[in-house]
C-alpha cells in the first residue's frame, strides 16, 4: 500500500551511501581487493547486492561464494578489518565536493521548514564521512549502527532515529538507495522514498533518480 503524498511530516531520515554521496565504488574496490586475495569471484553485480548491508553481513555474502572452504570468526574479523582499512584510506580523500548535487540544499530546506533530520546509515564510518563532507551539523540525530540488534532490512535503525528525534514513525520520510533499506523503512512504518529506479526499488512509495530531484513540497504538506 502506498502512502498518500504530500502528508504532514515531522522528520526526514536519510541513508548516506548512495543517497548523499557515492561511496559504492570505494566499497567495491576494497571488497574486490579482498575477494581477489582470497581467490573468490566478485564483480560489480555481486557488489550491488551488498548495498545497505553491514560490514560483517557483506563479508558473509562474499564468503558464501567460497565453496569448500570455511573461515572461522577470527579470520572473518581479520578480513573485515583489512577491507575497512582500504576503504578508510579511500574516503580519507573525500570532501564537500563529493556530496551529490542538491544533498546539502535538501537538508537545509528540510530544517528551514522546521522539520528534524536524521542519519540512518549502516556504515560505522558514517560519522567521519559526514564530517569530511561538511554536513555533520545538518543532522539532529546520527544513529550508531553498532548500538542495534539487527541491521537493514530490519527496521531498527530507522526506529532508533525516530525515537531519538521524538517523532512518530508514521510522520517520518525515510530516504534510501538500497532494497534492504526500503524494506527497513516500510517495516518501521515510515513513508519510503527511493533513490534509483522503480525496478530496483519496487517497495518504495516513490522513487526519484537522484537527491538533486528532491523537493520537500512533494512529500510534506505545509
Ligand atoms: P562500513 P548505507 C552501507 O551504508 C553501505 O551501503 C554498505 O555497502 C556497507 O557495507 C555498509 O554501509 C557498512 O559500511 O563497512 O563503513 O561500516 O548505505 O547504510 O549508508
Ligand atoms: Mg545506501
Amino acid at each position: 500500500m502506498s502512502a498518500t503524498l504530500p502528508r504532514r511530516l515531522s522528520a526526514v531520515i536519510f541513508d548516506l551511501d548512495g543517497v548523499l554521496t557515492d561511496t559504492a565504488t570505494a566499497h567495491y574496490r576494497a571488497w574486490k581487493r579482498l575477494a581477489d586475495e582470497l581467490g573468490i569471484p566478485f564483480d560489480e553485480a555481486d557488489n550491488a547486492a551488498l548495498k545497505g548491508i553491514d560490514r560483517m553481513g557483506s563479508l558473509a555474502l562474499i564468503l558464501a561464494k567460497d565453496r569448500g572452504r570455511t573461515h572461522d570468526e577470527a579470520a572473518r574479523a581479520a578480513y573485515a578489518a583489512r577491507k575497512n582499512g582500504w576503504y578508510v584510506d579511500e574516503i580519507a580523500r573525500f570532501g564537500p565536493g563529493d556530496l551529490f548535487a542538491g544533498a546539502a540544499e535538501s537538508l537545509r530546506a528540510i530544517r528551514a521548514a522546521g522539520l528534524r533530520t536524521g542519519l540512518a546509515s549502516a556504515s560505522r564510518n558514517a560519522p567521519a564521512l559526514i564530517d569530511r563532507l561538511g554536513i555533520a551539523g545538518l543532522f539532529d540525530v546520527v544513529v550508531d549502527p553498532a548500538s542495534l540488534a539487527a541491521g537493514k532490512p530490519a527496521p531498527d535503525i530507522f526506529l532508533a532515529a525516530a525515537a531519538a528525534i521524538g517523532a512518530d514513525p508514521a510522520d517520518c520520510l525515510g530516504v534510501e538507495d538500497a532494497a534492504a533499506g526500503i524494506a527497513a523503512i516500510r517495516a518501521a512504518g515510515m513513508t519510503a522514498l527511493g533513490i534509483g529506479t522503480p525496478a530496483e526499488l519496487p517497495g518504495a512509495d516513490r522513487v526519484i533518480p537522484h537527491i538533486g530531484a528532491f523537493r520537500l513540497d512533494d512529500y510534506h504538506a505545509r
